[in-house]
């Protein structure tokens, strides 16, 4: 999940120095610099380069800028014409994004996985269709019901991209990727098939074909009845669970899947014996799964300092 960012008092300081958070993302120094902060801090098992799933479409011409307190703005897609702004190749900043990855790896100690990863085809098409963070995805809704054509293309473009991105962040040094499905939530059948685990599917099978040892982590948040379709179907490895999903149902369901979760990240801004309490439930009802502790999205800028060094502690030191 995300691990770097505001919470974090040496991340508010690079912050300042770039003009803009997409600099940030390609400045491969302060890239680096910043991806390695949680892990010095608070020595974590894996680390994920610095970066955002939005550069994917900003890396193929798309306009997207993100505001301060605001969040991210696009260039809203919603015409076939707008495909002239979409260009085949990347621009020079995605290098700039594979020499942070290659600089990290470089830095971080043997024993700690690089995780690359994007945005799932749904989760950035629909970023690019409501031109902001949007509450329900009305606008990609309704072009899958009003334009399924181009909504398709859309999705094609995205999803062939994606592998791109992935396989050049492998060869830059990355473990691990995963596919951040934020909005996966948002449908259903049959669309949650046709694009969610289609391209889904296609993207896991191209890695597999060139990186077959890559682990290939899919988060599709918020899926609930659906979680069990993804798991079967796209043939990721490691399920990465919401905290929506008990953790009681988890551990005899996702027959061969390693799960990844699933605190809620609000509880990061609570309270020491809710954090015991909570991560003590996972701990034991998935002690006979292979299991990846985390939390059930990213930690959020509300989280104390206190709270997360006192679960990363819990966690290391819980006997089963
Ligand atoms: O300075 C800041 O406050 C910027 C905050 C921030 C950070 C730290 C954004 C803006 N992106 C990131 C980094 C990021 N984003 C990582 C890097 C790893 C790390 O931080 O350790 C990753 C993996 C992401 C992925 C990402 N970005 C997702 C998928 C995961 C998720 O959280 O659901 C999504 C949806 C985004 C979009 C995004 N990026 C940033 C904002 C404010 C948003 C919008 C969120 C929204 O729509 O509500």
């Amino acid at each position: 999940m995300r691990q770097a960012g505001r919470y974090l008092p040496e991340y508010r300081e690079i912050r300042k120095s770039t003009k803009s958070f997409l600099d940030l993302c390609y400045n491969p120094e302060k890239a680096c610099e910043v991806t390695l902060q949680p892990i010095k801090r608070f020595g974590f098992d894996a680390s994920i380069i610095f970066s955002d799933i939005l550069v994917l479409p900003n890396i193929f011409g798309w306009d997207v800028r993100f505001e301060d307190n605001i969040g991210p703005i696009l260039r809203p897609f919603r015409i076939e014409e707008d495909f002239r702004f979409l260009k085949e190749l990347p621009d020079q900043n995605a290098q700039q994004v594979y020499y942070a990855i290659n600089k990290v790896r470089s830095e971080l100690p043997q024993d700690v996985s690089l995780i690359g990863f994007v945005g799932a085809p749904w989760t950035v098409a629909s970023y690019m269709i409501e031109g902001k963070s949007s509450k329900d995805l009305f606008f990609s809704r309704r072009m899958i019901y009003s334009d399924p054509i181009l909504f398709g293309k859309l999705i094609d473009f995205i999803t062939e991209k994606s592998i791109f991105h992935l396989k050049n962040q492998i060869k830059a040094g990355a473990d691990v990727v995963q596919i951040f499905d934020s909005f996966a939530g948002f449908l259903g059948e049959p669309e949650y098939s046709e694009y969610i685990i289609k391209p889904t599917k296609l993207i896991v099978s191209s890695l597999k074909k060139d990186f077959p040892n890559i682990p290939i982590i899919g988060f599709p948040k918020g899926s609930g009845l659906l979680y069990e379709k993804y798991a079967k179907e796209t043939g990721i490895d490691v399920l990465s669970l919401d905290w929506s999903i008990d953790p009681s149902y988890a551990k005899g369901a996702f027959q061969g899947k390693v799960l990844q979760g699933n605190l809620d990240p609000a509880t990061l801004a609570s309270n020491k014996e809710t954090i015991e309490r909570k991560a003590r439930y996972i701990l034991e009802e998935l002690s006979g799964r292979d299991l990846i502790f985390n939390l059930g999205h990213g930690v959020t800028p509300e989280s104390s300092l206190e709270n997360v060094e006192f679960l990363v502690n819990y966690v290391r030191n819980f006997n089963e």
